[in-house]
């Protein structure tokens, strides 16, 4: 069995106030026309299929298109699950009329976990849901978090289970070795819950052939090989820029899983540099590009300025500011309500330009403080 896994496409995703569209749409045909030549026999995405519970237009659009060539195009079953981004009624629209043509889209939870065999392997789609949401629908009070939700969930499928067979899982969330806590989180991986353990400790997947895990954006196993994060199709964040995304081709047999990881270039890359102002002034380049700027002193309009060199751009931080920063947010409120107004517009002066205020600026600060209405503390 010849899988591509594939996670977190987050359609509609909006960047620092830029839509990921025609990134998506890009990648996307990509992957399309990559699968006329790759000889697989089933397509996942284990969740987050859109960004958001209630996706634009355009996004709806595009999944439409793509989900309808991936069916007519390239005839091999496509299995999605709903991931904690999506609606799980909303994802599940038509999905009974589309298992006809080999389109199996699990949105919300049930009580008996779907099951569809494809050749001699059944896959289990374990669409996300709130653990609240679990307890109610397995009538079960025992559960208290997501880890425990989630177990009711997979004891209750290997009560049928039959381990002679290949089974593989399809599921959403935020699987650890509990033993080795070797994971890392990324700023677009929305919490899964507030308050309670939203962790799963893997141990309770150790029973499948293949687990195919979506969530977590960067692509990484969990203690196995066959337990793993395919990661996202693309960059999301500053803090995914040096991930290198793939999906993965996964050869699944009983017993033996073999990975080979499958990049495709994006139509932006999406990356960090750093520099001084003049030198970044001297590059030019189309990525999605967060700037660090090692400039001491504050430049005007820095922004509008490298975009005329990066139009992408995406955001600017001044990176030698930001411990005096934090040192000036570590003083507590009451402090700073207790220091008199011009001096703290001496430290002000300070942290941007560098320099004590001299005495006769000192003279014109406290003079046009005075003229404001005296009230200094
Ligand atoms: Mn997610």
């Amino acid at each position: 069995m010849r899988i591509l896994h594939t996670a977190d496409w987050h359609i509609g995703k909006i960047v620092n106030e830029v839509s990921m569209l025609e990134d998506q749409e890009f990648f996307l045909e990509q992957l399309i026309e990559k699968l006329k030549n790759l000889d697989v026999d089933v397509l996942i995405m284990a969740g987050d299929l859109y960004d958001r519970a209630f996706p634009p237009k355009e996004a709806v659009t595009l999944v439409n298109t793509v989900l309808t060539r991936l069916i007519k195009e390239i005839n091999i079953p496509v299995f999605i699950i709903a991931g904690n981004h999506d609606s799980n009624e909303r994802v599940e629209y038509g999905a009974s009329l589309f298992e006809s043509s080999n389109l199996y889209i699990e949105g919300t939870v049930k009580e008996e976990t779907r099951k569809v065999t494809i050749q001699d392997t059944n896959f289990y789609l374990l669409p996300f849901a709130d653990h609240v949401y679990i307890r109610e629908l397995l009538k079960d009070d025992s559960i208290k978090n997501l880890e425990d939700a989630t177990r009711a969930q997979i004891n209750k499928i290997k009560e049928t289970m039959n381990k002679e067979e290949t089974n593989i899982i399809i599921a959403h969330g935020f699987v650890i070795n509990i033993s080795e806590d070797s994971f890392e989180t990324t700023d677009s991986e929305r919490p899964l819950s507030i308050g309670t353990a939203e962790y799963v400790n893997v141990e309770m997947f150790e029973d499948f052939d293949y687990v195919a895990l979506g969530h977590l954006h960067k692509p990484q196993k969990v203690k196995h090989d066959r337990i793993r994060y395919s990661g996202s199709i693309l960059k999301y964040s500053k803090s995914e820029t040096k991930q290198k995304k793939q999906v993965s081709l996964v050869t699944v047999e009983k017993g033996s899983v073999e990975i080979e990881p499958i990049y495709l270039k994006p139509l932006h890359d999406m990356r960090v540099v750093k520099g001084s102002f003049e030198n970044l002034m001297t590059q030019k380049s189309d990525d999605y590009v967060f700037f660090e700027l090692l400039d001491e002193t504050f430049i005007m309009d820095a922004m509008n300025q490298l975009r005329r060199r990066f139009p992408n751009a995406m955001g600017l931080d001044y990176i030698t500011k930001k411990n005096d920063n934090q040192v000036y947010q570590t003083g507590s409120q009451k402090s700073l309500k207790e220091t008199p107004l011009e001096d703290l517009f001496s430290k002000f002066y300070q942290q941007v330009k560098q320099k004590e205020l001299a005495a006769d600026q000192k003279e014109i600060v406290e003079s046009i403080l005075h003229k404001l209405g005296g009230n200094n503390k």
